[in-house]
């Protein structure tokens, strides 16, 4: 058995060779079928001759619908007209497992095919966005293993808000109620203590009332934090990070990038260091580009795309005024207005990728942020006690998984970004 990639290579040309998948197209004329088969690496066709195959092989050949499984041998020749010049001339054609008339043809809502989610993951652009990402992911786990990185496993469930508490999913925990994760940064703090160079892949939850192409409700999120890294070694990471997955996609999924109209070069285009721009910069490019704001405003989708269209290559927007950020972020001691963070902002209108910062170390300035905003400190009692035992400078980011695909992949909407995309209005299939 062959993968139909491994088939298109053409090393087997005049050979017999011998795949299996699933039926992607078909069309019968007379004595003859041509089906092109579909498996995980890619399509070939194949054609099934009455004579050339047992006689109890043609009639389901002809009959077997899109998405029946098969298992096909024959000889590799060439062909002009099929995908990829080259066919499969059956001698022997299979039907495994028919399949009932699929649901999904062309040209169909967007509705139904959120409804058909378990099955339209198997078209070849999801497919191809769910090996991009893979590879991406692989290139950050192999960056943070070079670099000294331990991953680590902190718990989903929680009774802190990292991030913003109007968008916390509420779960009932035994006899009281807990959270689910926003992020895990909290832990990863703690855990700098010991291991001081941690980072983790978790799921974050966010009850996001708004159906925007960029929020989802569970989405991946790939978070780092350091001991003694400052916001600009922050940076530093980040940039290196961002590179190395780009460099993972390009080289292990040129054909899926191809297929997305990614030109894989534009990937490898970018490296280190990224351009950075001030949030007052950002405020004076907007105005001067006719965007009503001004300090204080927040950078939302629009203004992010305004930044971001006619670039190439990330930006890092810095320094955001505190009323923007969460409480823990250090502030800024050459402008107390700010804080020391950034975000990163996709190129070509894409937006903000990651959010990162160095963090408070003192215990009473972050006590006094908590109360201004009205949390209680009970809850934060175990995080306040990581700034009394040997507090160190330390920094991190959260990059959204699925932000970042969307940008590779050049996706229109975050839903596709993900194989089983929750938002406010879907949790099925
Ligand atoms: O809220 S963030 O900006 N920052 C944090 O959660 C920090 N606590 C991370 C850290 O420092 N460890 O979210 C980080 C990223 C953000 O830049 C987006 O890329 C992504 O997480 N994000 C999302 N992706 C998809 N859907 C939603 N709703 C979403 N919210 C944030």
């Amino acid at each position: 058995m062959q993968s139909i990639k491994q088939v298109l290579s053409g090393e087997s040309l005049g050979q017999p060779v011998s795949i299996r998948g699933w039926i992607y197209r078909t069309r019968s004329s007379g004595g003859i079928v041509f089906a092109v088969i579909r498996d995980s690496s890619g399509i070939v066709q194949t054609t099934v001759k009455k004579g050339d195959v047992p006689d109890e092989n043609f009639g389901p050949a002809s009959n077997a619908g899109i998405e029946s499984a098969v298992e096909v041998e024959g000889i590799l020749a060439e062909d002009d007209r099929a995908p990829g010049g080259l066919e499969i001339r059956a001698s022997s054609f299979k039907v495994v497992a028919p399949s009932e008339p699929f649901p999904i043809t062309e040209y169909q809502s967007t509705e139904l095919l959120l409804d058909k989610r378990h099955l339209w993951i198997r078209s070849r652009e999801q497919t191809a966005v769910t090996k991009i990402k893979a590879a991406m992911l692989r290139g950050a786990r192999e960056w943070f293993h070079e670099n000294d990185y331990v991953e680590v496993t902190p718990p989903m469930i929680t009774a802190v808000a990292p991030e913003d508490s109007t968008t916390l999913f509420q779960i009932k925990y035994f006899d009281r109620i807990a959270y689910l994760s926003q992020s895990a940064q909290f832990y990863l703090e703690s855990l700098i203590y010991s291991c001081e160079r941690v980072w983790a892949l978790t799921p974050s939850f966010r009850a996001e009332k708004s159906r925007t192409p960029r929020h989802l409700a569970e989405y991946w999120h790939l978070e780092m934090e350091a001991a003694w890294v400052n916001n600009d070694d922050n940076m530093k990471v980040q940039e290196e990070l961002v590179t190395a997955m780009l460099e993972h996609a390009a080289a292990g999924c040129r054909a899926e990038l191809q297929l997305l109209k990614r030109d894989p070069a534009s990937l490898r285009k970018i490296s280190p260091p990224f351009d950075r721009m001030s949030y007052a910069e950002a405020m004076d490019s907007l105005q001067a580009g006719g965007c009503e704001v001004s300090w204080g405003s927040d950078l939302g989708a629009v203004e992010e795309r305004a930044l971001t269209k006619e670039r190439e290559t990330p930006l890092f927007v810095v320094n955001y005024p505190k009323e923007l950020k969460p409480f823990y972020m250090k502030e800024n001691p050459e402008d107390s207005r700010t804080y020391k963070n950034s975000d990163l902002l996709a190129p070509e209108g894409y937006g903000e990728i990651i959010g990162g910062s160095e963090r408070e170390t003192d215990n009473s300035l972050m006590v006094d942020r908590l109360k201004e905003i009205g949390e209680s400190l009970e809850n934060y009692q175990w995080y306040l006690d990581l700034r009394k035992y040997g507090s160190v400078p330390h920094s991190g980011f959260g990059l959204g998984l699925e932000r970042m695909v969307t940008w590779v992949c050049r996706l229109e909407h975050i839903r596709d970004a993900t194989p089983f995309p929750r938002t406010v209005a879907r949790v099925y299939p």
